[in-house]
């Protein structure tokens, strides 16, 4: 029976704007996550113009991660990981997004970073664009929805990689870029693709555009990368969510079918070198008259990715709607309820067999090396009388999905590369631009309020998550 990896790479994950804060810090730029204020009492994050005074944007701050990343990083040492997931801030990089020159203050940061990580034999795993953009390309291109975006991000991309070459060698280009699909939501437009909602705007067409434009950003970048260093290891980054059918009527296990096509095609797209079959029949069918070139095509082909990064959190259920035969899948309407399983305070199905059966439906596609960068359980902690948070409920959340991971390793026979369960440390939640929505092994004294001290503290899980790492996944 195969067991996971001898080189297995246990970590965990964050993401720069939700952690680092030093907004202005270093000569960085202003990116799409700096004009989002936090959302409140189950109400979305706004998306400002700009920042307006007054107003509350939690990641200025964040958790300071920008100052206090050595204390963090032996923190993650203590607990024995094997790599760090974070990303790189765009505009640390290229402040403007059209930059001539990178600032040699933000490269010089993450050159720290990583050198910190080495020091503990921690091996960075970094995603290049996680769900930030610079506010400019915004405001001057119209974001992803402009052809132009391809050539900056494919200039940061290789930046990053001639700079950090045998410092990083596992990469990503876009965290959940299949979010999009979630194109009713402003807050999922702008991370995603920094695109404003414009009224009148046919916003699933222009998702679709902005969507290719970056998957041809991703080819080329792999190609890139793989061109810096032939070493390089460089994934796609898709939300797993896999959606059941309700029941086991005809009509709608083929509209879950549909649902899971009309999910997962950008992985089709990074994995396979080509769109899935019903695309250009979907395109036409509605007229989007898309800017697909076939230069872009032969493109798509030469930048297929080396692994399939991917998060997974819940699974989704869908009934039948009738409808169009295409059974397009509208995620404003597909929230229905599994009644088999219990969800967490936000709503969010609780399914750690889920976990297995994403993993079963990437390896039958596409049979690449697998990564889980993000899992976890987001909770509101409570600081007990001992000064420390008995997070049970998390523990016991980690274990049930890890003992999934396993069986799918170990009798499905999927060559998983590592996990890095998501919030690692506290952090800002990207959902609700809030701190009390907590993941962490480790505590930071910050509230939705903004008050605290930023102090960092070991949470139960921490020594649990230690023992696992330590015992390569077998004492649970
Ligand atoms: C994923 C994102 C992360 C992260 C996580 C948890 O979608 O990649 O950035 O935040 O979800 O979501 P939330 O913070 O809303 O709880």
């Amino acid at each position: 029976m195969a067991k996971l990896r001898k080189d297995f790479l246990w970590g965990g994950a964050v993401a720069a704007h939700q952690l680092e804060g030093g907004w202005q810090d270093g000569g960085k730029g202003m990116s799409v996550a700096d004009v989002m204020t936090a959302g409140a009492n189950g109400v979305a994050r706004r998306i400002t113009d700009g920042v307006l005074p007054g107003e509350n944007y939690p990641n200025h701050e964040a958790i300071d991660f920008y100052r206090r990343y050595k204390e963090d990083v032996k923190l993650f040492a203590e607990m024995g990981f094997k790599c760090f997931r974070t990303s790189i801030a765009w505009t640390r990089i290229f402040p403007n997004g059209d930059d001539a020159e990178p600032n040699e203050e933000g490269l010089q940061f993450y050159d720290d970073l990583f050198d910190e990580c080495h020091k503990y034999g921690i091996e960075p795993v970094i995603t290049l664009s996680h769900f930030e953009i610079p506010y400019h390309l915004v405001t001057e291109y119209g974001g992803w929805s402009n052809r132009k975006l391809i050539d900056f991000f494919v200039k940061f991309a290789t930046t990053c990689f001639k700079r950090y070459k045998g410092k990083v060698k596992y990469w990503m280009t876009f965290n959940e870029i299949n979010n999009q699909t979630n194109y009713q939501s402003d807050f999922a437009l702008m991370t995603n693709s920094g695109l404003p909602k414009h009224e009148g705007e046919d916003m699933e067409r222009t998702m679709y555009q902005a969507s290719h434009y970056e998957l041809v950003a991703s080819a080329i970048a792999v190609q890139e990368g793989h061109k810096v260093d032939p070493d390089n290891q460089i994934g796609c980054m898709i939300a797993m969510v896999p959606i059941y059918p309700l029941t086991a009527k005809p009509t709608d296990i083929m509209a879950a079918e549909k649902a899971m096509q009309s999910r997962y095609w950008f992985a089709d797209v990074h994995a396979n070198g080509r769109y899935p079959s019903w695309m250009p029949i979907f395109f036409e069918n509605h007229k989007y008259n898309l800017d697909i070139t076939d230069e872009d095509l032969e493109t798509l082909k030469k930048g297929t990715v080396d692994y399939i990064g991917f998060s997974y959190y819940m699974s989704n259920c869908i009934e039948d709607h009738g409808g169009a035969p295409e059974y397009h899948y509208d995620e404003e309407n597909n929230g229905t309820k599994n009644p088999y399983v219990k969800a967490s305070e936000w709503g969010w199905a609780i399914d750690p067999e889920g976990l297995r059966y994403g993993m079963n439906w990437f390896n039958d596609r596409y049979h690449l090396p697998q990564f889980i960068v993000e899992n976890g359980f987001g909770a509101i902690d409570k600081v007990g009388a001992d000064g420390k948070v008995h997070d049970d409920y998390r523990i016991d959340y980690l274990r049930r999905h890890i003992e999934q991971m396993k069986l799918a390793v170990e009798y499905d026979g999927i060559d998983l590369m590592g996990y890095t369960p998501w919030g690692c440390i506290d952090l800002v939640s990207a959902g609700s631009g809030q701190m009390d929505k907590r993941y962490g092994f480790i505590y930071v004294d910050k509230n939705d309020a903004g008050e605290g001290t930023l102090a960092r503290s070991r949470k139960d899980s921490f020594d649990w998550y230690k023992e696992v790492i330590a015992t390569n996944g077998e004492d649970l």
